[in-house]
Order: C-alpha cells, then sequence, then structure tokens
C-alpha cells in the first residue's frame, strides 16, 4: 500500500555535507526541507572521507550552533609543510593570511554533528530509501517519488528539488542544456589508516622522485597517510611492509625526522579527477556538491565547495520565500562556478606540483620544480596558496 503524499518546500537528495548543511541553512530561514538518503544513517556516519575544512566552513559550523564538539576535537593547525628534495618548508598561513587556520576535522564527524542536529530540531531524513525518481521539474510542484526504508512506495511533493546526490547521483542527468568538462590523472591514491601516534603537528605534502605523500591525521591515535599510486591499482598489491618503505622514502629530510610506524587498519585507493558540470540548474531543480563538481583530494577542497553551493542555495531559496523573486536563485549556477572553477585551478595545481607524472616531459618536470622553490621562496606565491587553501571569502 503506498503511504499518502506528504508535502515540504524543499525536497533534497543525498545526506552528505551538501544535503545536510542545506538542511540547516534552510531551516534558519524558516523554510522547511526533507532529505531521502539511499544508505543507512551508520553507512553515512561511517564512511571515511575528508579531513580539511576551510576556515569559513568553520566559522558557518560555530554560527549554526554546530560547533562544539569540533572546538574540542578538532585539529587547528597554523599551516602545513611541503617536503622535497630532502627538505622541510614550513607555510604558516596563519601569517600569511592573517588569523586563518587549517582545520582537521574529518568529515564523517561533521556529518555526525550535522544529523543529530537536524534531527533534533525534528528535521526530517529519511535513511535506507530507493528507487528517487524526479518529476515535473518545469512545474510549480516537482515530485520525488521512491520506496521507503521499510519497502513501501511513497511521494514527496515539493517546491524545489535538490540534488545533493554526490559524484555518482543520477540527478544532474535531469539539467537539459548542460556541458560537461573533465580531466582525469595518470594517477591515484592509496590511503591507510593507523593505529598510531602523531609525527608529526601539521600536514605534509611530499613530492619524492617515487611520487606524492600525504601525512594527515585523524586523531591523537590515528593517523591518514596516503601513497600516490596507479589510479586502479588494487590495495591488495600493497604488503603493508611496502608501504611503509614507500611512506619512509617519499617522507624522510636530511635533517633525521622519521615516521612513527603503527598497526594498518584500513587500506584502499581513490582514482583523481577534475570534473565540472557547467549548467547547475533546470526548472526547479537544483544541484550541489559533488552532484555537479569534482575535485582531485590534493587541495582539500570538495567538501567545503559543497558548502559554498549550499550557502548560495539557501540564499536564493530565502530571497524567494521572502520577496517572491527569483533572480537571486536564477543566477545560483554563475554564482557557484566563479567560486567552482577557483577551486578546480587551485585543486589542479596542487595536484600537478606535487605528483610525478611519467607523461610530464623534461622540460616540464623542470617547470614544476621551480614553481616549487618559488612557492616556498616568494611571499607571494606562498600567500596565494595559503588563501586559497585556508578558502577564498564566500562572494
Ligand atoms: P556526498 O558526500 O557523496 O553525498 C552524497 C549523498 O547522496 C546519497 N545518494 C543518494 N541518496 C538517495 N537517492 C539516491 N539516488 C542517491 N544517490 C546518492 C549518497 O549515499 C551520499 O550519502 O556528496 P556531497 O554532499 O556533494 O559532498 C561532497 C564531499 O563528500 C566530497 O567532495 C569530499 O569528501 C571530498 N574530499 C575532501 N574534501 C574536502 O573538502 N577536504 C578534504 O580534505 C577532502 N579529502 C575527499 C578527501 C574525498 C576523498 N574521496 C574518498 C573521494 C579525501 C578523499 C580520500
Ligand atoms: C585527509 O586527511 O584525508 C586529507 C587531508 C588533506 C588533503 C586530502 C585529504 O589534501
Amino acid at each position: 500500500m503506498s503511504k499518502a503524499p506528504h508535502r515540504t518546500q524543499v525536497g533534497i537528495v543525498g545526506a552528505g555535507p551538501a544535503g545536510l548543511f542545506l538542511a540547516h541553512l534552510l531551516h534558519r530561514h524558516g523554510i522547511e526541507s526533507v532529505i531521502l538518503e539511499s544508505r543507512t544513517r551508520e553507512d553515512v556516519e561511517g564512511t571515511i572521507r575528508a579531513g580539511v575544512l576551510e576556515q569559513w566552513t568553520v566559522d558557518l559550523m560555530e554560527d549554526l550552533g554546530l560547533g562544539e564538539r569540533m572546538a574540542r576535537e578538532a585539529h587547528f593547525h597554523r599551516g602545513i609543510t611541503l617536503r622535497f628534495a630532502g627538505e622541510s618548508h614550513h607555510l604558516d598561513f596563519e601569517d600569511l593570511t592573517g588569523g586563518k587556520r587549517v582545520t582537521v576535522y574529518p568529515q564523517h564527524e561533521v556529518l555526525k554533528d550535522l544529523i543529530a542536529a537536524r534531527l533534533a530540531q525534528c528535521g526530517e531524513i529519511q535513511f535506507g530509501v530507493r528507487d528517487v525518481a524526479l518529476h515535473d521539474l518545469t512545474s510549480e510542484q516537482p515530485r520525488l517519488t521512491y520506496t521507503t526504508g521499510e519497502g513501501e512506495p511513497a511521494e514527496l511533493r515539493c517546491d524545489f528539488l535538490v540534488g545533493c546526490d554526490g559524484s555518482q547521483g543520477t540527478a544532474r542527468r535531469h539539467i537539459e542544456g548542460r556541458t560537461e568538462y573533465g580531466h582525469l590523472y595518470p594517477f591515484g591514491w592509496l590511503g591507510i589508516l593507523v593505529e598510531a601516534p602523531r609525527s608529526h603537528h601539521e600536514l605534509i605534502y611530499a613530492r619524492h622522485e617515487r611520487g606524492f605523500a600525504l601525512l594527515s591525521t585523524r586523531s591523537p591515535e590515528i593517523q591518514r597517510l596516503y601513497i600516490q599510486c596507479g589510479p586502479t591499482d588494487d590495495p591488495a598489491d600493497y604488503p603493508d611492509e611496502l608501504i611503509w618503505s614507500e611512506l619512509h622514502r617519499r617522507l624522510e629530510t636530511v635533517d633525521g625526522w622519521t615516521l612513527t610506524e603503527g598497526r594498518i587498519f584500513q587500506k584502499g585507493v581513490i582514482g583523481m579527477r577534475s570534473f565540472v558540470c557547467d549548467r547547475m540548474q533546470h526548472g526547479r531543480l537544483f544541484i550541489a556538491g559533488d552532484a555537479a563538481h569534482i575535485v582531485p583530494p590534493t587541495g582539500a577542497k570538495g567538501l567545503n565547495l559543497a558548502v559554498a553551493d549550499a550557502v548560495y542555495l539557501s540564499r536564493g531559496l530565502e530571497c524567494f520565500y521572502r520577496t517572491g523573486q527569483a533572480g537571486e536563485l536564477e543566477r545560483y549556477t554563475d554564482t557557484c562556478l566563479r567560486r567552482i572553477w577557483k577551486a578546480e585551478r587551485f585543486s589542479w595545481y596542487m595536484t600537478t606540483l606535487l605528483h610525478t607524472n611519467p607523461a610530464e616531459s623534461d622540460f616540464e618536470h623542470r617547470i614544476r620544480l621551480a614553481d616549487l622553490d618559488y612557492v616556498v621562496h616568494s611571499q607571494a606565491a606562498a600567500t596565494a596558496l595559503a588563501e586559497n587553501y585556508v578558502g577564498l571569502p564566500l562572494d
């Protein structure tokens, strides 16, 4: 038996950072929403992904009253270390940007805070739904049909639909007249989680002839590390000894710094790509986050970019409901794309700067080395990197 159709102002598909931040921002403006999520709450809250938040994302969490646990448990870093040719170069972002910091607070912890707070506001998130389909996008009453977690067919009538369904989502396919731009990188990252104390108090990004390596953290007891690998490598082909030997070689320095090893309890390979869909709306459907754009993880931008879309869309919807004017909503794609292309540029730049690429010519290789040398010795170049890393201001 079908449930009676249910109504809300904004129907959101996907309970990732884009969908959950959007629901909170709308709630702040008194706009109702319902989120439909295909995974279970445990799965959403247990998937390990990003680690780094831009300064304004941190400020927004605080503004939404969601900053309490983050203030206690996140790691706040002054900057990062770039390491190459066996030497470390510290970039002090706090100095370079007038006080902005790098916040390491894992994505799944952000999601736990957003979900708990949304449910405490009696906001509706339906987990474990299937067969979500979008209808009547160019009418004033678009709809979502789906199967509930209990297996019942259901319908949600809305004023607006938002596809926050991530890189594998299908909402994007409904955007007519879109052009998609993509770039594939000839490498991926092997990421590991390790039970070990911290080896360094900040993130280290290393370029080495054997490939990139990144040292990050999750907690005082759990560390997150990555090494450059082939885009489709199988983690099973990387025994622990090989991973440690690569990490030591890629991260080693002439000043005797050492990496602390520990038990590796998770391994995974991620491919790297850049992608932009140049239209993010059609009729009463909008898309936000990874549904519309993807960046390689080197610049730590993906989650933050998803949140920026949610901010711009919430502003447009707030203006629409308050004044009846759709102008800001109509400019949603253009407003988002200005930020998206800058984040795409920065993520591509960091990736190209720090990875070895067998397809690169000797000339290009030397240009990269000159670029690294420039970044760590020029205040102007270091400032440009810093302001992008900690996050450009929202328009
Ligand atoms: P998400 O997080 O993928 O969420 C989409 C949600 O939609 C659900 N869904 C559906 N629900 C109902 N019906 C359907 N038909 C559905 N189809 C999909 C999915 O189950 C999911 O819950 O997208 P969103 O919200 O746009 O957020 C994007 C971010 O998650 C992503 O950009 C970041 O994780 C990228 N990223 C990083 N970003 C940063 O800002 N800083 C970092 O340090 C950082 N590190 C990373 C990263 C991504 C990584 N991987 C694994 C790709 C490190 C890694 C390794
Ligand atoms: C992470 O901690 O997972 C992480 C940190 C920085 C990045 C990407 C991922 O650039």
